[in-house]
């Protein structure tokens, strides 16, 4: 059965997620994902990003979640709690489940920074999200092979 991905984008700073969603879907197709395996959901800051992904995660339905927001320490006084909280719990998710869970939030000092990785004035960080998460995908079927045999 083919490989279902979900992607997870936070509306937070949603110019820049908009465009790292872009790079993300964009890598995704020419990797060869049909679009129907491939599903969207919003959620409205990236410190409810694991809240969503455990979620899916726990349903066994997707072969990897990529999870895409932008924090920027300009924008918040409590950048350091929604930026560690939401790579903390992203990263529990993966470890708990077994579902790779990708890391696809730029943390920034400033939007300008943030342009620079989102593909808009710079290199996407969505696009390296998409490869993470395909890579990911094949070592963890490698790893089952393995433990067939
Ligand atoms: N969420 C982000 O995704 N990026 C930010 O830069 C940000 N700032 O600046 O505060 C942000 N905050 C919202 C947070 O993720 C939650 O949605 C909110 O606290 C409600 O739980």
């Amino acid at each position: 059965m083919a490989a279902r991905y979900l992607i997870i984008v936070s509306r937070f700073n949603d110019t820049i997620t908009k465009s790292l969603l872009s790079g993300a879907q964009d890598t995704l197709q020419e990797a060869g994902v049909e679009s129907n395996h491939v599903d969207t959901l919003w959620v409205p800051g990236a410190f409810e990003l694991a809240t969503v992904a455990a979620q899916a995660a726990r349903s066994k339905t997707y072969a990897a979640i990529i999870c895409l927001g932008a924090v920027i320490r300009g924008d918040t006084p409590h950048f350091d709690l929604v930026a560690g909280q939401a790579a903390a719990g992203l990263q529990r998710v993966g470890i708990d489940t077994g579902v790779p869970v990708i890391f696809g939030v730029i943390t920034t000092d400033t939007v300008e920074q943030a342009l620079t990785r989102s593909g808009i004035k710079g290199g996407n960080k969505g696009v390296d999200a998409a490869q993470s998460a395909l890579s990911m995908v094949k070592t963890m079927g490698r790893l089952a092979e393995l433990a067939r045999r």
